[in-house]
């Protein structure tokens, strides 16, 4: 991203006579903000002044014009009719066989933590068409509570980030090198020892321990690197004869990670340890686009969590705040179905809207967190989906968001939808944590 002063004045002198000019230019930049990826210019508006009206696709109208007027009518055939459209026009449908996979016992200590938790790994390998698939996954689980509820959350550089413990096996997958950064520990795309913990401020394990909830984690790498090339990960694992990349109303790689997550669900009932607890998956930015569309995939998981997802986890996408549809199918070709990119810039043409994600969830909890400075994924538009997805919950008699307004920043709502915008940037920090452990707890003592 370039800055206003580097757009201005790198390589142009101006005269006196152009100052008329130069003040036009700066207000037009700074009310849209010009970003530059791929060499591409592209015009985005962080400025709610210039959100243009729009109008939601209905959310409790039937396909057929008839309204929804309980829950039958909304699970038997409104929440079908919605769920098929995020599949073919959004994340892409994900396969209906299942693959045979092997659970292996990589680790286990019972002393973890201060001999608070006990912590164990395993490797889940699928095998088909002549390839194989690993996941390495993690789990801290506290030694005082039988069935803890537990956070499973994936992470973006590698099990050995999030706490510097030199018993967690070091992803061997491809890992995405941090911009203007060499802090990470990741050398020629592969995590090295200095990786280890450097991810510990997204993952207060000691609190949540103490809290009384168990973590699990795995590397969303291991399920699908992430770049646009559909000869790695998952996705060759599923092809057909003659495939090379998945149809057109197929699964990118958003509903790849979603269907990993629920492979570690697999992982999460097959120990005796969490077999009977509760699930909650909690997912940042581009994980928790897919953290939410794990839980309306899969209804095993209790309650989901949204920490920063914008467009295209919770963002209301017409609001074209922030990024966009056309944005993100440029800069990530590979994150969706390949129908999806017949909505750049056409967003109007979308049968459905992301308060119609969020409402698939109904009437399990879902907690929505913005950050205040976190404009790219529109805060706004991320706590309208919520608003706009109460009317589902309401149907179960489940009060969701009821104010149009977004609360004040800090000031948390939690209802059976959650919602917080914390002061801050694009990030997970206690606070949003403290609110997850705190909402959880609300639910699952009730
Ligand atoms: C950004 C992307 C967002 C968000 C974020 C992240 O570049 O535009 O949609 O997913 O990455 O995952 O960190």
């Amino acid at each position: 991203m370039k800055t206003l002063s580097t757009l201005l004045f790198r390589n142009r002198s101006y005269r006196y006579q152009d100052i008329p000019q130069l003040i036009y230019i700066i207000t037009v930049l700074s009310i849209f903000h010009v970003g530059y990826s791929f060499g591409q210019p592209e015009l985005f508006n962080v400025d709610e002044r210039l959100v243009e009206p729009y109008d939601l696709p209905e959310l409790l109208i039937l396909a057929n014009g008839q309204k929804v007027q309980n829950v039958a009518d909304w699970e038997h055939i409104r929440r079908h009719e919605i769920l098929d459209i995020f599949l073919e026009e959004v994340y892409g449908k994900l396969p209906l066989k299942d693959l045979q996979h092997t659970i292996e016992v990589v680790d286990r200590n019972e002393t973890a933590l201060n001999n608070t938790a006990i912590r164990q790994q395993w490797k889940l390998t699928f095998e088909s068409h002549g390839k194989q698939l690993d996941i390495e996954v993690l789990a801290y689980l506290p030694k005082s509570v039988t069935s803890p509820p537990v956070f499973l959350v994936p992470n973006f550089r590698g099990n050995q980030t999030i706490i510097n413990d030199p018993n967690i096996v070091i992803t061997s997958s491809w890992v995405r090198m941090r911009k203007n950064s060499d802090t990470s520990g990741v050398v020629d795309h592969k995590a090295t020892e200095a990786s280890r913990g450097t991810s510990s401020s997204r993952f207060p394990l000691e609190k949540i321990i103490a809290n009384g909830f168990g973590l699990y984690t795995f590397y969303y790498g291991d399920v699908d690197p992430d770049f646009n090339d559909f000869s790695n990960g998952i996705h060759p694992l599923f092809y057909e004869q003659g495939e090379d990349k998945p149809k057109s109303d197929a699964w990118g790689a958003i509903s790849a990670w979603a269907w990993g997550i629920t492979k570690v669900i697999d992982v999460i009932e097959y120990n005796p340890l969490s077999t009977d607890s509760k699930i909650i998956v909690m997912g940042h930015s581009r994980l928790g686009k897919a953290a939410l569309w794990s839980g309306v995939i899969d209804d095993r998981i209790d309650m989901a969590i949204s920490n920063n997802s914008g467009c295209m986890g919770a963002a209301i996408l017409r609001r074209r705040f922030g990024e966009t549809v056309k944005i993100i199918n440029t800069r990530f070709p590979h994150w969706f179905a390949d129908n999806f990119k017949k909505y750049n810039d056409n967003e109007k043409e979308l049968p459905v809207d992301q308060h119609m994600l969020i409402a698939l969830m109904a009437p399990r909890p879902v907690y929505i967190a913005s950050a205040e400075e976190d404009r790219w994924a529109d805060p706004k538009g991320e706590y309208l989906a919520g608003y706009y997805a109460s009317p589902a919950y309401k149907l179960y008699g489940e009060k969701g968001l009821s104010n149009p307004e977004p609360p004040a920043v800090n000031v948390p709502i939690h209802q059976t939808i959650g919602y917080h915008m914390r002061t801050g940037k694009h990030d997970v920090t206690d606070y949003d944590w403290e609110q997850y452990m705190k909402f959880a707890r609300t639910h699952f003592d009730k």
